[in-house]
C-alpha cells in the first residue's frame, strides 16, 4: 500500500492547540518556573538588559492570572538569586526595584484575585525598601485562600540546606531533638518550603536545561520541562502547552 504522509491533515494549527481546553485531571498543584532570557530578550530588540527585567516583570502577572484559572495552588518563581548579587550593580539596583514596582502596580489585582504572596530566601540581605514593601505585600494578603504566589527572593538552594543542617545542630546541640528523629520528612521542616508540597512540575524559559541551584532537595521528582521562549514571551499558550504535556506524564517516584 502506497502510504503518503500528509501532515496538515493530521496536524493542529498553532490556533487550535492554543485554544483547546485542558483536561481538568492530572494537573500540577505546585508549578515552579526559572523565569530566564529576559536579558537577551531585551538585546534582540537592541533595548538596555533593564527594559527586558521590565518586560519580564509584567509577565509575571500575566503568568499568575493563567496559574489561577487553571487552578494551580502554587506558583514558585525564581525573581532573585543568592548568586546575581555578583551582576553590576546597577544591574542588581534595578532588579531590586522591581517588587516595589510590581506591587505598586499589582497588589490591588492580586488581593481582587484571591492571591497570597509569600516569600523563600534570606530577606533580611535585601535593601530595605524592598524588604517594607514585600512584607506589606505579605501581610495584607495572608488571609487569602487562592493561589499562593512564592517568589524566591535572595534564595539558593544549597545555602537554605546549609542553614537548615546549622539548624538541625543547634536544635541537637541543646537536646530539643535527637540524631535518631533525622528523617526526610523532619529535615523538611528546617527548609524554607516547609510548609509547601513540593514542586509537582518545573519550568525553565530561555533554553537553558539546568536547575542553576533552585529548589535541589525538593525538585527530587518533579517533573521539568524546558522551552527556548525567552521569559517575556512565555505566554498563555505555551504555559498551557507545558500544562497538558505534564498531564501526558507518568510519575513513578523511583516505583515501577
Ligand atoms: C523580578 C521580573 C521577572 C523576571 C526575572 C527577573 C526580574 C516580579 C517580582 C516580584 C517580587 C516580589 C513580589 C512580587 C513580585 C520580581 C525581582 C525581579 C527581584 F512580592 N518580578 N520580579 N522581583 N524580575
Amino acid at each position: 500500500m502506497l502510504l503518503i504522509k500528509l501532515p496538515f491533515l493530521n496536524k493542529k494549527t498553532a490556533d487550535q492547540t492554543n485554544k483547546q481546553k485542558l483536561k481538568q485531571d492530572n494537573l500540577p498543584e505546585h508549578v515552579a518556573i526559572i523565569m530566564d532570557g529576559n536579558g537577551r530578550w531585551a538585546k534582540r530588540r537592541g533595548l538596555p538588559r533593564f527594559a527586558g527585567h521590565k518586560q519580564g516583570m509584567d509577565n509575571v502577572k500575566n503568568i499568575v492570572r493563567i496559574a489561577n484559572k487553571n487552578k494551580v495552588k502554587i506558583l514558585t518563581l525564581y525573581a532573585f538569586s543568592t548568586e546575581n548579587w555578583k551582576r553590576p550593580k546597577s544591574e542588581v539596583d534595578y532588579l531590586m526595584k522591581l517588587p516595589m514596582e510590581f506591587l505598586n502596580t499589582y497588589l490591588p489585582e492580586m488581593i481582587k484575585e484571591n492571591v497570597r504572596i509569600q516569600t523563600i530566601g534570606d530577606c533580611n540581605e535585601l535593601p530595605i525598601h524592598t524588604r517594607k514593601s514585600v512584607q506589606e505585600a505579605k501581610e495584607r494578603t495572608s488571609s487569602n485562600n487562592g493561589l499562593i504566589l512564592n517568589i524566591a527572593l535572595n534564595y539558593g538552594s544549597r545555602y537554605e540546606i546549609i542553614q537548615a543542617i546549622k539548624d538541625v545542630a543547634t536544635d541537637i546541640k541543646s537536646d530539643n531533638l535527637s540524631i535518631d528523629e533525622i528523617d526526610e520528612t523532619l529535615f523538611n521542616d528546617y527548609l524554607y518550603t516547609k510548609h509547601l508540597r513540593d514542586p509537582d512540575l518545573l519550568i525553565r524559559t530561555s533554553g537553558e536545561q539546568r536547575l542553576s541551584n533552585f529548589l535541589l532537595w525538593q525538585s527530587a521528582y518533579t517533573e521539568f520541562w524546558f522551552t527556548d521562549a525567552y521569559w517575556p514571551d512565555f505566554d498563555e499558550s505555551l504555559f498551557e502547552k507545558a500544562l497538558s504535556d505534564y498531564q501526558q506524564r507518568k510519575r513513578r517516584y523511583g516505583g515501577i
